[in-house]
């Protein structure tokens, strides 16, 4: 569809403004929010993404571009919230402690949201100490961690030992990802799963607490 090829470009060129309008005229067109995420403003991130890791484009490139996202995702995120109502589990969800990435997760909550789990957003850079204060104070289901840096992806196994530790670990369900996380990385860790994408982290969810 021609929306959200423009839409993908105008994140390339980091255009918020025309992000904005086009995000708008796409809701207008009754094209679903879901729609408007995937094939517009993640597909335009992800040529930016491809574009970062051929050195083509440099990091204030990239984060002109995450920022006219942003201005999108505003737009369609309580639309995504909305999908479904009644929560179907608690899921607290952050970036590991030294990694600052956090697009990708940002996109797992939002759908996990709009898949209608109760989702607490930690945020990045999270320690291992926040996570587990927030387990040990409040009913989670699952507890999602995010990283995107070879060097910060160890801090998951860090936090699931801690988890042990503190003998919280049997009360939860732990996923993972993020781009150099794997399916056996996952099992090397004692996670409970891995997904490669928001979707399939919704899938997992949904799997891990019974649902489908
Ligand atoms: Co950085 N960075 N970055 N970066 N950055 C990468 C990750 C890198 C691969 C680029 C490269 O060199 N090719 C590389 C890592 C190399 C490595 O470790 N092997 C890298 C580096 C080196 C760095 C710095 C060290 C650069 C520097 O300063 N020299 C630095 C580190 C800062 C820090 O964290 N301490 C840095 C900084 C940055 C910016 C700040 C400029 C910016 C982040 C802005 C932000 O997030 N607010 C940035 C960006 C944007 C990227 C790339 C280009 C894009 C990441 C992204 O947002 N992708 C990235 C290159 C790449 O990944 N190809 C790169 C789009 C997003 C939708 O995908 O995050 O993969 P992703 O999320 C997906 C899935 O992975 C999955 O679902 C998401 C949606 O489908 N997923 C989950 C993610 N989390 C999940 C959790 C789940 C389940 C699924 O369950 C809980």
């Amino acid at each position: 569809m021609k929306i959200f090829e423009e839409l993908a470009d105008e994140v390339q060129k980091g255009n918020s403004e025309s992000v904005e309008e086009l995000t708008k005229r796409a809701l207008s067109q009754d094209i679903s929010a879901e729609d408007i995420l995937n094939n517009g403003l993640v597909a335009g991130m992800n040529i930016v993404s491809e574009k970062f890791k051929n050195n083509e484009i440099f990091i204030p490139e990239v984060l002109i571009s995450a920022k006219s996202m942003y201005s999108g995702l505003g737009i369609i995120k309580p639309l995504l919230a909305e999908l479904n109502v009644k929560s179907k589990g608690k899921v607290v969800i952050g970036t590991v402690k030294g990694d600052l990435h956090d697009i990708g997760k940002n996109i797992v909550a939002m759908l996990l949201q709009g898949a209608g789990f109760d989702v607490v957003d930690l945020g990045a850079d999270v320690p291992k100490e926040k996570f587990l204060e927030f387990v040990k104070n409040e009913r989670v289901d699952i507890l999602g961690m995010s990283a995107l840096l070879t060097t910060t992806m160890i801090y998951m196994k860090e936090t699931i030992e801690a988890l042990k530790n503190a003998g919280l670990r049997e009360n939860i369900k732990v996923i993972i990802g993020g781009a150099p996380v794997t399916e056996s990385y996952a099992a090397q860790i004692d996670a409970d799963g891995y997904a490669p994408d928001a979707a399939s982290a919704v899938d997992l969810t949904k799997r891990l607490l019974g649902e489908t």
